[in-house]
């Protein structure tokens, strides 16, 4: 791929990276956090909330596509024996309904089902990496690094769910491993909007602690550039 600079405003300073060297990673946007009927609904959460950004993050995906950007999605699912899942995740908080028991979309959090896959408005395309994570983060127990290092990979671009959760554990571990990471503001969501309020200022704090943070438009802009 040629190398196409970009830079945005960000927090708390300007972004900088290159379409040749950078991932889009989309972080389970499934239908079992986004979709009234799912697990995110079942554990009395407002999925409203979520779904609220798909239409920001289809806006970006198909821009990044467009520009032959490449992409990375990640689900939140466990092996159907549920070996990859540890008794203290499947049972802490005594919930209803288990990661593996069977829920109004499959059993829960489990790979294959209807629930543990993306939402159809962003569904991976051939060629698009698609990363099954037993974790809240990405990094852990999946080939994501190894993966991003062969195809030379240095900087990161996060939209998803929850913004707390996966999307911040993602970040963090990714950071420690020496990527540059931007958070689109508007293109990441949480069931508790005063989590992702504070998320955002942590990332960006301290000089970017744990990255950058921008509203999508920055990135649209610079990957569709109006005529000169
Ligand atoms: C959660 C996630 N919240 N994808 N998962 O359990 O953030």
């Amino acid at each position: 791929m040629t190398q196409t600079a970009i830079t945005l405003a960000a927090q708390p300073f300007d972004f900088s990276c290159d379409l040749a060297s950078t991932a889009l990673v989309i972080i389970d946007m499934q239908r079992d956090f986004i979709e009234p009927g799912g697990f995110g609904e079942t554990l009395g959460n407002d999925v409203s909330l979520l779904s609220a950004i798909v239409p920001a993050c289809q806006a970006v995906l198909s821009a990044w596509r467009a520009a032959g950007g490449l992409v990375v999605h990640t689900r939140e699912s466990h092996r159907v024996d549920l070996s990859d899942c540890p008794p203290a995740k499947r049972n802490r908080g005594n919930p209803r309904l288990r990661i593996g028991d069977t829920g109004p979309m499959g059993r829960i959090l489990v790979a294959g089902e209807p629930g543990n896959q993306i939402i159809p408005a962003l569904s991976p395309m051939p060629g698009e990496i698609v990363i099954d994570k037993p974790g809240k983060g990405a990094f852990y127990a999946t080939p994501l690094h190894v993966t991003l290092r062969k195809k030379g990979v240095t900087h990161l671009i996060f939209m998803g769910v929850t913004t707390e959760v996966c999307v911040q554990t993602s970040m963090r571990e990714a950071n420690d491993r020496g990527y540059d990471c931007l958070l689109l503001t508007d293109c990441t969501e949480s069931y508790f909007p005063q989590f992702k309020a504070a998320t955002v200022d942590m990332i960006h704090a301290q000089g970017g602690i744990v990255g950058w943070t921008s509203p999508s438009q920055g990135l649209l802009s610079a990957l569709t550039p109006g005529p000169a």
